[in-house]
């Protein structure tokens, strides 16, 4: 009876190999103000890679400022606080999604529209940078699938 779970484990142990070498930035859109010059929100799945990566900046040449944020809910009120870093562990990712991390973009460059790109730059703690184009999408148009 004892062999048959052997299987399984080696199937994990393989399935835990799949991910990026390095680190690696995907899923990446952008979520457009209703009114312009509102706030657009920016979500991405990072990626550690084999070493791990602490992520600890992202700014945006379309945007006059970018900030890392974190939503929560307390007491039926959603609120957000700023994130100094980011970590993304050895072989496991971090999801920036819609009601929990996101980048927040302030001043978005004007005439951007849905389908075209937003420029983000990402910042690690060991110096590497990353730059990544990022689609926006309309405020009423649903989030991209993964
Ligand atoms: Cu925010």
């Amino acid at each position: 009876m004892k062999t048959a779970f052997l299987y399984p484990l080696a199937a994990l142990a393989l399935a835990s190999c799949g991910g990026p070498k390095e680190v690696t930035v995907d899923h990446g859109w952008v979520r457009l103000p209703v009114v312009a010059g509102r706030p657009a929100a920016a979500y991405f799945t990072l990626h550690g890679g084999k070493a791990g990566a602490i992520m600890i900046g992202v700014s945006s040449p379309d945007a006059q400022s970018a900030q890392m944020h974190q939503s929560m809910e307390a007491n039926g009120v959603s609120t957000m606080m700023p994130l100094t870093q980011v970590v993304a562990p050895a072989g496991g990712k971090v999801r920036f999604a819609p009601g929990g991390k996101h980048v927040m973009l302030f001043g978005l460059k004007q005439g951007i529209a849905p389908g075209g790109n937003v420029q983000l730059h990402f910042a690690f703690a060991d110096g590497k940078t990353i730059d990544y184009a990022a689609k926006a999408v309309a405020a009423t148009d649903p989030a991209p699938e993964d």
